[in-house]
């Protein structure tokens, strides 16, 4: 039990570099002494020091030269088995060794080919003690995005629409009215700061003529990402008259115009989701949220290749509209956004 407190206690610590760590995971960890927290650190920006070295340092900088002794004397609790490849730092397996640290205690195996057990592998033929898959479940669902990048090769997929309480995504005809509330927004923002891309499709550029930005958020924007094929987003579009960049996924032209990447894609009538996908891996995007329109969701819905739905219903009904999209799934959290009803699913097919 204890061993799950304190793995607990770096999932927390993991979860601070949540939004500046992809495509890395967030890794949290705690060295334990003697029944106390003598150490914390997480990795907290991608390129920058793994949590493990940041929890060691933490122990040095406090007890100076009785820190080698303490750290001899400790267990390290990590939630990602430590890395045993030189990459932009050098291995953390080797850290813990020179410290020399008693025991390690680890959340998941790091399913990234460079370490793939070597890290733990190292760590025993040291005469390190080493336990693994303590909340084994809970690391693999904060770090979600990264195993789904690496295990399919694809972004971890969001989706992400609004329906009226009978069902109607947006009007016919005209431009799109904001069906759910303030708060629901404010929400959306936030999300979109915990994600790697945002993509929309033509008709949502067009009609929306949104600006994909999380600014009711503090945090880091999304790379933009827009589907259209023949290019028939007007230039006037808030998105091309920004600082911010955005990727335009076309049949015409790759080419780079300011902010905006045109990047060609041949025959997009032909399993698109499958291609955005494979694209959007190769781009180093480790998660994309899908905000619509409904042609673009039911496409990536009827693929299959989805992760999550975030499906906000409000109050209202309207008379008509277009229908919005459905999906099949794990309701895996329900609750209230002041008027709206927020439903969150996960797609069971990929347990
Ligand atoms: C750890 N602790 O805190 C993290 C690990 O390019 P690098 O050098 O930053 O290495 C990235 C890889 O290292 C990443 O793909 C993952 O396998 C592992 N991340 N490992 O021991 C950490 N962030
Ligand atoms: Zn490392």
């Amino acid at each position: 039990m204890t061993d799950e407190l304190y793995m607990q206690r770096c999932l927390e610590l993991a979860e601070m570099g949540m939004g500046n760590v992809s495509p890395n995971p967030m890794v949290g960890c705690i060295i334990v002494n003697n029944g106390k927290i003598i150490g914390e650190g997480y990795h907290a920006k991608f390129g920058e020091a793994h949590a493990e070295v940041n929890a060691v340092k933490e122990v040095t900088d406090r007890f100076g030269e009785a820190a080698s002794a303490l750290l001899a004397d400790s267990t390290a609790y990590v939630t990602l088995e430590p890395c045993a490849h030189f990459g932009k730092t050098p291995p953390c397996a080797d850290l813990l060794i020179r410290h020399q640290l008693k025991k390690v205690v680890i959340g998941n195996r790091d399913p990234f080919s460079d370490v793939d057990g070597k890290g733990i592998e190292k760590l025993k033929n040291a005469g390190i003690n080493v336990v693994t898959g303590i909340l084994d479940e809970q690391c693999r669902a904060l770090n979600r995005r990264f195993f789904t990048r690496i295990n399919a090769q694809r972004p971890y997929i969001i989706l992400k629409w609004a329906t009226t309480a009978n069902g109607f995504f947006a009007p016919k005809n005209t431009i799109q009215q904001w069906i759910s509330g303030p708060l629901s927004k404010k929400l959306v923002h936030k999300w979109r700061t915990e994600e790697d891309a945002i993509l929309i499709g033509k008709q949502t550029a067009i009609a929306d003529d949104p600006q994909l930005s999380a600014r009711e958020w503090p945090g880091k924007n999304p790379i933009r990402i827009v589907i259209d094929r023949n290019l028939q987003v007007p230039l006037t579009a808030k998105i091309y008259n920004d600082a911010a960049k955005t990727v335009i996924i076309n049949e015409i032209k790759s080419a780079v115009e300011g902010n905006i990447q045109y990047l060609q894609m041949e025959d997009m009538q032909y399993y698109l989701p499958q291609k955005i996908a494979f694209q959007l891996y190769l781009m180093d995007i480790q998660s994309v949220i899908i905000e619509g329109g409904a042609n673009i969701l039911n496409q990536f819905i009827s693929g299959g290749l989805w992760d999550e739905a975030r499906v906000f219903t409000s109050g209202t009904s309207w008379e008509d509209g277009m229908a919005s999209p459905q999906v099949h799934g794990i309701i895996t959290e329900q609750y209230e956004v002041e008027k709206d009803k927020l439903t969150i699913y996960q797609n069971y097919s990929k347990k």
